[in-house]
């Protein structure tokens, strides 16, 4: 029978292949497809007894581990729909996923840190191990509805506030299914895992279909060049997948020759500098596959495993999706991955799709004679720094709450570590003058609001913005004083 959701095709996956290895932690501890089976099991089961049933909605903010993905492979299973969420958020941040998603429970590193949450109707905050009383197992789980909501996977689409892009199992099977295609993805492979599992790259492109291949994952907590390339050498490793910060500190490494051991490494969420692929190329021989996906749609086109890798493009449509360049070279792309819509924001919804249903991606793009896709830019002011989005209006409107600042702009200053590095032009009050650490405060003032990789690393006082006769801050005229 042909699965219809992730959850269903993994049961099947490991049901096929019980003693296949999944999951191995850094000590090098393996865990089984039954094991990997038997314990979501009993972690659905616990759940379902504290409440947590099919369709609730669950936050998941908690850094990587095999506690995390038995979770979370529980809670995909249990049909629940998980809200992940970035750890590096603060209270501030938390707080408004929370009460635009209304989670009933909450899964995350600390929970006596977060407590404050059942103040905003989350009901249990619980550890990711599910530190809750056993429940018997009966039988098998339902199969999950397709068209039910798998993820709300927060976003701020191509303007605006962050809004939640809620994806299908459906969408998620697609997406999986098309990548694993794509990559030639087996039961043999074997990925270090060294990325976030709270954004769409970790958890629903590199996770979500290695679960599906029946292949296996070595989950590193957090990324360090030696820890990924002594995971490869340790445990045979057949896959990386990274953003272009960890592959910039890789070709700097000594060790960047290792990389030949793996089948395929691949690079997405930003632009890989072609210097960087360059590098890489001439020192290690790898050419590094970059594909180009969004929370929206998971992937949508890629450089391809056997063929032509083209640095500086994002390859082709993997199978299942359509794209094309609209108005102004904008990509639209439309396919059984892209998701069904922004969580109660029917205009934000309408706004995000042309009228025929293709759903407008926010970036625009070149075509070249083989077909190859090129990012040439984007519709929205969006600043992608170490793979992490960066709405400059949410920092602004911050920093204008400072008495110091009078007026502020944010931008991208291109960067070849960070892709760009935040930066912002500030025009100061008179007093700011007798300040000498007017920076240290504002950053100050931006760190206890937002997320760490969101303040500004660069800072420039002015006299003033240069404006459009509209009014409207003119960012390409923005150069340091
Ligand atoms: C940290 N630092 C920074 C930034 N972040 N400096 C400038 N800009 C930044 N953005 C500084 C810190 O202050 C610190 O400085 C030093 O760098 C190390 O900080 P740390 O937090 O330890 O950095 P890291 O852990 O090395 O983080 C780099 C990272 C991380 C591993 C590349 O950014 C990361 O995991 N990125 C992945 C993001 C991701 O998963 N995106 C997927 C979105 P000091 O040493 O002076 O204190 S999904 C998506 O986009 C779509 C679907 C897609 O297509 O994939
Ligand atoms: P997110 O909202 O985190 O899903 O980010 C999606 C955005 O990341 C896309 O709309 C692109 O602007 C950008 N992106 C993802 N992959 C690539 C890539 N390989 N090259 C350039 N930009 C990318």
């Amino acid at each position: 029978m042909s699965a219809k959701s992730l959850p269903q095709a993994w049961e099947q996956v490991w049901r096929a292949a019980p003693e296949a290895v999944v999951l191995i932690d850094r000590s090098g501890q393996m865990y089984s497809a039954q094991e990997v089976l038997a314990e979501s099991s009993q972690r659905a089961a616990s759940l379902a007894a504290s409440g947590v049933r099919s369709g609730a909605r669950v936050l998941m903010s908690c850094s990587p581990s095999v506690d995390l993905i038995l979770t979370y492979i529980a809670m995909m299973r249990l049909g629940v729909t998980i809200v992940p969420a970035n750890t590096g958020y603060t209270d501030r941040e938390l707080e408004y996923i929370v009460d635009d998603a209304k989670p009933v429970a909450a899964v995350v590193d600390e929970p006596a840190k977060l407590r404050w949450l059942e103040r905003h109707g989350v009901e249990m905050v619980i550890g990711p191990a599910l530190d809750l009383p056993q429940a018997p197992v009966t039988g098998d789980l339902p199969a999950v509805d397709a068209t039910s909501a798998a993820f709300i996977a927060y976003t701020s689409g191509t303007t605006g506030a962050p809004k939640g892009a809620v994806l299908t199992h459906a969408n998620l099977l697609a997406g999986s299914q098309s990548l694993k295609q794509e990559w030639q993805w087996t039961a043999s492979d074997r990925l270090v895992m060294a990325l976030p599992l709270f954004h769409m790259h970790g958890l629903g492109i590199c996770l979500n279909t290695l679960l599906l291949a029946g292949g296996s994952s070595v989950v590193l907590e957090k990324f360090t060049v030696d820890g990924v390339f002594d995971a490869i050498a340790e445990f045979n490793a057949t896959m990386f997948s990274g953003v272009p910060t960890m592959y910039s500190r890789i070709a700097a490494s000594d060790r960047v020759t290792e990389l030949a051991s793996l089948r395929v490494a691949m690079s997405g969420s930003a632009p890989l500098p072609i210097s960087v692929w360059n590098r890489i190329a001439k020192r290690s021989g790898v050419h590094i596959l970059e594909r180009y996906g969004m929370t929206e749609t998971v992937v949508l086109t890629s450089n391809p495993v056997d063929g032509i890798r083209k640095a500086g493009t994002v390859g082709r449509p993997i199978p299942g999706v359509e794209l094309r360049l609209g108005e102004g070279d904008a990509v639209e792309v439309r396919g059984a991955n892209v998701f069904s819509g922004y969580l109660d924001r029917p205009h934000a919804t309408e706004a995000a799709f042309a009228a025929d249903g293709w759903f407008r991606t926010g970036d625009v793009g070149s075509i070249d004679e083989d077909g190859y896709l090129s990012l040439v830019g984007r519709t929205s002011e969006l600043i992608i720094t170490g793979g992490y989005n960066v709405y400059p209006r949410e920092l602004e409107d911050i920093l204008r709450e400072h008495p110091l600042v009078v007026d502020v702009a944010v931008v991208g200053t291109p960067d070849e570590e960070w892709g760009e590095i935040v930066t912002g032009y500030v025009v100061l009050d008179e007093s700011a003058s007798a300040y000498s650490s007017w920076r240290d405060t504002l950053m100050s003032h931006a760190a206890e609001r937002l997320a760490p990789y969101k303040v500004p690393r660069i800072w420039h006082r002015v006299r003033d913005l240069p404006r459009n006769a509209m009014g409207k801050v003119v960012r390409s005229e923005l150069t340091p004083p």
